[in-house]
């Protein structure tokens, strides 16, 4: 299996060698009976791979796993009940009071909380290199993790991966990209020399906004550990149900990148030079800072754009408000298009200069382009710049 879109059908399964069943089966089950003591003996000792318990591995969620990981091009996989419990786990497992994590922020704002809020009660040291003079300056030989999104959530800047893996090895740092926003589809960072990819399952690899799950990819025994430690003693297992909707979803990534690619386009282009938006963020867009390192790192740009409106909240307030076919709600990378204010909800944790100096504007409005066909959205959001212009709110 060469191609990805293959791989994405096939990849990390095959049919069920007991029953013939063409979809993997929700293994439905807490646990597994080892037949007999001394196997039970040697299952926990780790002289046998098998299914214990599902909180450490579950077959379901396992075929979940090995296919993720085949799309990223990596040895293993890890699966999370979201990707909160990823991102966490993965903390949990390689840091130490003393340790350094610099990340380049922004980051969605519930890992940047996590980060600034708890990870720093442990002893943790984090360190934002934007608002430290840049990554050179911020990484040190106690940087034990660099921490990168890409694209960023959601301002959509899009780093230099083997540049930042580079700068994080020099100091012995495990380099860690979250790969939400691309997908492995348009980006693979462990290309780039990255050590370990995350993911926000919940988002493009699930796809169809109905099962929330995370998911870590990188070498097996890296990823061991992870099972063995943050997995096993935090406890954040994703479940069979939802390992299967997730595993159903990636089947179709490919194509959904490729429609949410095209809309996306054709959404930034229409909405550059609209009177009342002042700024478009999309990697694809020759005005974007970032678009020559995208232009090489992604095989198309994705599906998130970020607009900044004249006029601060209320114009951002009243825009939404026109919407009618994007649906007002957090999250992204479903099938259907969402729009959302960053600065009052998926950042809203984050103290309001900070937000400010990382381009979270007051105006800043972030669209996640379904499937949907992009004239209808266009037409909608045409719609609502519209109401933007009226007498009322000038
Ligand atoms: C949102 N994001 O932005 P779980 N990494 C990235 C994310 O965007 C998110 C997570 C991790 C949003 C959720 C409300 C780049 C989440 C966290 O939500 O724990 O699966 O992933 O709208």
């Amino acid at each position: 299996m060469n191609y990805f879109r293959t791989r994405a059908v096939h990849a990390g399964h095959g049919v069920d060698p007991q029953t013939g069943a063409h979809a993997v089966p929700v293994y439905q089950t807490s646990t597994f009976a080892y037949g007999s003591a001394e196997r039970g003996a040697r299952l926990f000792g780790g002289e046998e791979q098998g299914f214990i318990y599902s909180r450490i591995t579950n077959p379901t969620v396992r075929a979940f796993e090995r296919k993720v990981a085949d799309l990223e091009g990596a040895e293993d996989g890890l699966a999370f009940t979201s990707g909160m419990a990823a991102v966490s786990a993965l903390a949990f497992t390689f840091l130490a009071p003393g340790d350094e994590v610099v990340y380049l922020g922004p980051l969605y704002g519930g890992t940047e909380g996590f980060f600034e809020h708890l990870l720093s009660r442990f002893g943790i040291i984090t360190v934002d290199a934007e608002q430290a003079g840049g990554l050179e300056a911020a990484v040190t030989e106690r940087t034990r993790m660099v921490y990168v999104e890409t694209p960023t959530n959601p301002t959509l800047r899009v780093h230099d991966l083997a540049e930042v893996a580079r700068r994080a090895h020099a100091v012995g740092a495990l380099a860690v990209a979250d790969n939400t926003f691309a997908s492995p589809y348009l980006t693979r960072p462990l290309e780039f020399g990255f050590d370990v990819v995350m993911h926000s399952a919940t988002k493009y690899l699930g796809g169809h906004g109905d099962a929330i799950g995370g998911v870590l990819v990188g070498s097996s025994e890296r990823l061991a550990q992870v099972r063995g430690e943050g997995l096993r003693h935090v406890g954040g297992c994703l479940g069979p149900q939802d390992a299967f909707l997730l595993l159903r979803g990636v089947k179709t990534l490919p194509l959904r990148m490729e429609a949410h690619c095209d809309g996306a386009e054709a959404v930034a282009r229409f909405l550059e030079g609209q009177p009342g938006v002042a700024r478009v963020y999309y990697p694809g867009l020759e005005s974007h800072p970032d678009h020559p390192v995208a232009a090489r790192q992604m095989r198309r740009f994705g599906g998130m754009v970020s607009i900044d409106l004249e006029g601060g909240f209320v114009a951002a307030q009243a825009f939404l408000n026109h919407l009618e076919l994007f649906t007002q709600a957090v999250s992204l990378g479903d099938v259907e298009s969402l729009a959302t204010h960053p600065a009052s909800t998926t950042h809203a944790l984050l103290p309001r200069e900070q937000r400010e100096r990382q381009g979270i504007s007051e105006g800043l409005v972030r669209l996640s382009v379904g499937i949907e066909d992009p004239r209808d959205l266009i037409a909608d959001l045409a719609r609502a710049l519209e109401a933007l212009r009226s007498p009322a709110l000038r």
